[in-house]
């Protein structure tokens, strides 16, 4: 069979950043996040009469790191649909790859999906967001719209689930500080972090505290509570891993300049918060009524592109393209 899947990616609010299980990408803390509209990725899974799997990542056939992941996660694949044929898999971004702007969470779901399906597999939203963490931790928000979140546990427990939207309507206005792929990947940087941050227990212990306030926040539907704890989760995130050996930098100047700039909006009246991920670009929190002013704000500041992002649809199957 054939199968052709779309995800889009997901922008943490409370973060994950350490594992519990490295094999079965279980994470240490809870994690809250947004599914966006832009930056799709979307891939089609062919089943072939070979004794390889091969890999086409944005045109290009690749044996890379990356390459090695999706054959590992097909690996998984194979193991539980108890079928072990060869596949070509197809992938394209529509985004930045390896950013800082979670291509693997849509790239790891769009896969799920797409090769669940090929395999012969039809799985429930849980089932394929546990499936979606195998190949990497932050995929499994992907498979949901909007808010999801996921919580620490078993392999059988621990698995994205969508957050009802409430009174809010969220946007992120993405900041392109830099497009380039980021000089350490995420997996190790969370590694180094774990291993060796004096600030990581700490930081463990307080994202307990951090997501239980933004579920709060979220239920009654106030932003600038959320807002502040975002704001403040992503650089206790990054101040752990500021402290690692060796120490993890990946925000520029320019990134710390935007967080001044979102509290200066702050300051005249316009509810904005800054998050950052493992990368330098800079996603600015605001309602959807305010995205347009302070994309502008930005522009009028600052020489730099701007992404309005909305709040986008969980995973879904390209159904033309699904072929036996
Ligand atoms: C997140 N990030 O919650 C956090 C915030 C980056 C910073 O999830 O090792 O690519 O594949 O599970 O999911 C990036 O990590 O890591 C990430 P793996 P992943 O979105």
């Amino acid at each position: 069979m054939n199968a052709t899947a779309t995800a889009y990616p997901n922008i943490a609010l409370i973060k994950y950043w350490g594992k519990q299980d490295e094999n079965l990408i279980l994470p240490a803390t809870p994690s809250l996040s947004l599914t966006l509209d832009v930056f799709a990725t979307t891939t089609t899974v062919r089943l072939v009469d070979h004794e390889f799997d091969t890999v086409v990542l944005n045109g290009d056939e690749t044996d890379g790191p990356f390459a090695e992941r999706v054959v590992r996660f097909l690996d998984i694949v194979r193991a539980q649909s108890r079928n072990s044929a060869r596949a070509q898999v197809i992938t394209r971004n529509s985004g930045p790859t390896a950013a800082g702007l979670a291509s693997s969470s849509s790239g790891f779901a769009a896969l799920a999906l797409a090769a669940s399906t090929a395999f012969g597999m039809e799985l429930s939203s849980k089932d394929l967001s546990r499936l979606a963490r195998r190949g990497s931790g932050s995929a499994c928000r992907s498979i949901y719209p909007g808010l999801s979140s996921w919580h620490p546990g078993s392999d059988e427990t621990s698995h994205g689930e969508h957050i009802a939207s409430t009174g809010l309507d969220l946007s992120m206005v993405i900041v392109m500080v830099n497009a380039a792929s980021k000089s350490i990947s995420s997996r190790t940087a969370m590694r180094f972090t774990t291993e060796t941050s004096p600030y990581y227990a700490a930081w463990v212990d307080s994202s307990q505290t951090d997501m239980q306030r933004a579920l709060d926040a979220i239920a009654s539907a106030d932003l600038p509570a959320l807002g502040l704890l975002v704001e403040r989760n992503a650089l206790k995130m990054h101040a752990s891993m500021l402290a690692a050996d060796p120490p993890i930098v990946y925000l520029e100047p320019l990134s710390l300049e935007l967080v001044r700039f979102a509290g200066s909006l702050r300051r005249e009246g316009i509810d904005v918060f800054a998050t950052m991920d493992a990368g330098p670009n800079v996603k600015l929190l605001c309602s959807s009524q305010d995205a347009g002013i302070v994309a502008e704000q930005i522009s009028k500041s600052f020489d730099i592109e701007t992404i309005v992002a909305r709040s986008g649809p969980g995973v879904y199957l390209d159904d033309s393209a699904v072929k036996s």
